[in-house]
């Protein structure tokens, strides 16, 4: 199986992102050690957070429905999109499942106006329960964020699956690598997170580039079952977020299918939007992005009949 080494320093994800070098030292309240933060009392436009949203029955749907999907470690980099001269190749910190279309780390992520094409390859559906949720959280968006900030079209067609916890090194060892970095999502409109397990501190950071370190400007503990949703200019575009640090209050550790040597406590579902006509099956990618994300499909193809079928369609 395809395995990168375990590099817990690495970046973790770089959607739009520099390396975290901020520590959460905003001064209004709801911030600071991340001790005192606190659920929003008035929730700024364009912020949506949803406490026990999740009810334990569909919880448990989709624990259920976690234990069919198998994640990958994937590499930040490949032959045709090599590292910039400044970075070196990392994987993620993280294992990744991705619904609806997968966008792979190395093809870069969707980033319009320019990066469209050749990012977004043909993912699996939603099962039942997650559609549900999904029908759901839309009906939310347009009852409650400004219709100015939701594209034409726009409907939660992606979900990426972040696996959070302690990788283990081949000494035994626990290295904690549950956070991401300060980042973007590029996707248009808004986002919604669903979160299970540990709680996480997310952090919304305003950032003068590499060399200065980032505000917090709001943070919010994502709780077990809860919700939260973003969207409009200052949280999608000016702002950068991140996930500062996971809990380890309950003990929490997922049953999952076996992920070689990591140990998951915090599983985060983020769905986006990526318009229909920039999502291709794999056959129709460009011979470059086919070639860097080959072993990847393989992989998955493995253990889901979409990616095995996906795969077994010839090139034209
Ligand atoms: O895990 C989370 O709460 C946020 C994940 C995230 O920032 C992302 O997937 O872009």
């Amino acid at each position: 199986m395809f395995r990168p080494k375990p590099s817990p320093k690495s970046h973790s994800k770089s959607k739009g992102s520099k390396p975290s070098s901020a520590s959460p030292t905003g001064k209004s309240a709801g911030q600071g050690n991340g001790k005192s933060a606190e659920p929003n009392r008035q929730t700024p436009r364009g912020l949506i957070y949803k406490e026990n949203w999740v009810s334990p029955k569909e919880k448990e749907e989709i624990l259920k429905y976690l234990k069919t999907l198998f994640p990958i470690w994937e590499m930040r980099y490949s032959k045709n999109n090599p590292p910039p001269e400044n970075q070196k190749q990392r994987s993620l910190l993280r294992p990744v499942y991705w619904l609806g279309n997968w966008q792979f780390a190395c093809l870069n992520y969707y980033h319009p106006p320019k990066g469209i094409f050749n990012r977004c390859v043909q993912g699996e559906a939603y099962p039942p329960v997650l559609d549900y949720m999904v029908q759901k959280i839309e009906s939310l968006v347009k009852e409650n964020i400004d219709p100015r900030d939701i594209p034409r079209g726009w409907h939660l067609n992606t979900c990426l699956i972040n696996y959070y916890g302690n990788q283990i090194t081949p000494d035994g060892k626990k290295l904690d690598c549950a956070r991401v970095g300060e980042h973007k999502d590029f996707e248009p409109g808004p986002v919604a997170s669903v979160s299970l397990g540990e709680r996480a501190l997310f952090q919304f950071v305003s950032s003068k580039g590499t060399e200065s370190k980032s505000n917090v400007v709001l943070q919010q503990w994502l709780e077990d079952r809860s919700l939260q949703i973003f969207g409009g200019d200052k949280f999608k575009k000016l702002l950068f977020h991140r996930v500062q640090r996971v809990d380890k209050k309950d003990g929490a550790h997922f049953p999952l299918n076996e992920i070689e040597n990591f140990e998951t406590r915090r599983i985060n579902f983020t769905f986006r939007y990526v318009p229909d006509e920039h999502i291709l099956p794999f056959h129709k990618l460009s011979a470059e992005a086919k070639e860097d994300v080959q072993g990847y499909m393989e992989q998955l193809a493995t253990k889901s009949e979409h990616f095995k079928e996906a795969l077994s369609v010839p090139a034209k």
